[in-house]
């Protein structure tokens, strides 16, 4: 195959993960001009090129190749691995988890369903558009669940005695309640996932896409981080630090109208909840300011 020079890279067109995949990649500095109805988007500013296009596809593009890289749900790509893996392995990497589409893929019956444990459901019908992940959870609870696949609407199946149970996507599990379904067992949880090809890049786009996986790192300590500022009386900091774990030694500016106190900025790493804000008051700490960090690059 012929050695690309730009990265090409497969989301989601339409869906959950299309504008959480989209902000991702902006919020690392990939431009792109969107237009509804193109399938195909150039970016002007860094050698990457997009793929919109059905988000069961993008494990099949990526491990073919066809696409160095992909944005894609854990649940779409463990079925396809599975699927895939009773032919071949795959070429597939998972690079980083992306902390958005979260969801679990479960096991739900009817409310009236007396659920007395896994081992129970032996010999079940499963309505599912999982059939691989069924087979999987199946032989490793030494179970013979039987799946039918079906690719939507899985919520009705139990109603028209399609099937005892079903095996699909539950995140707020609104749908299963207005389904009179309820939740049995978690299968899989999972999230938006970035994967690549293990084909092999050309150097310098490698090093790019190291750029890329820094970036994302950076976006990602960013979202956990605060920068937190205060003022406090000198012999108050040693205390004061250990109430906010920081990445490095805080900064400490003097100010003009005091002499024992100073201004101290510091990027903590755990939550800053109220509580950690009445502990900071209540080590002489004043003027707190929390800020969220919108990137970082260690
Ligand atoms: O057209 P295309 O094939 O690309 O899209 P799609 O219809 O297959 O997928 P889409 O856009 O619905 O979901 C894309 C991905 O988002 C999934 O593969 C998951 O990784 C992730 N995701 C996160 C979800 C949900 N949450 C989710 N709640 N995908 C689907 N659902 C559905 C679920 O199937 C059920 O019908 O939402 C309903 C349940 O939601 P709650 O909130 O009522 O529990
Ligand atoms: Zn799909």
């Amino acid at each position: 195959m012929q050695i690309r020079k730009r990265l090409r890279i497969a989301i989601q067109k339409k869906g959950r993960l299309n504008s959480d995949s989209l902000a991702l990649l902006k919020s690392i500095g990939i431009n792109m001009q969107l237009s509804k109805s193109s399938l195909y988007c150039h970016s002007a500013n860094t050698p990457v090129d997009c793929l919109f296009v059905r988000d069961d596809d993008i494990p099949v593009l990526v491990n073919s190749g066809v696409c160095d890289l992909g944005i894609v749900g854990e649940n779409v790509l463990k079925e396809f691995s599975l699927a895939q893996n009773n032919k071949e392995q795959t070429n597939i990497v998972t690079e980083r988890t992306l902390g958005f589409g979260k969801c679990r893929l479960s096991l739900a019956a009817p409310n009236d369903f007396e659920f007395k444990g896994i081992q129970s459901l032996n010999g079940m019908r499963v309505a599912t558009s999982y059939p691989n992940t069924i087979k999987d959870f199946s032989d490793q609870y030494n179970l013979s669940l039987r799946a039918l696949n079906i690719s939507g609407s899985v919520e009705i199946a139990p109603s028209l005695d399609m099937s005892d149970i079903i095996c699909d996507l539950v995140s707020t599990g609104r749908t299963l309640e207005e389904h009179n379904l309820k939740e049995l067992q978690v299968v899989l949880n999972s999230e938006a996932v970035l994967i690549k090809s293990t084909n092999v890049l050309d150097s310098e786009l490698q090093q790019f896409y190291q750029r890329l996986l820094d970036r994302i790192d950076g976006a990602n300590q960013a979202k956990e981080c605060k920068y937190v500022m205060f003022h406090a009386p000198k012999e108050a900091l040693k205390e004061i630090a250990q109430l906010l774990p920081g990445h490095e030694e805080p900064t400490v500016i003097p100010l003009s109208h005091s002499d024992d106190k100073v201004a101290v900025h510091i990027v903590t790493k755990e939550g800053v909840f109220w509580q950690t804000l009445e502990q900071l008051k209540k080590a002489r700490a004043s003027s707190i300011l929390v800020l969220p960090i919108e990137k970082m690059l260690a």
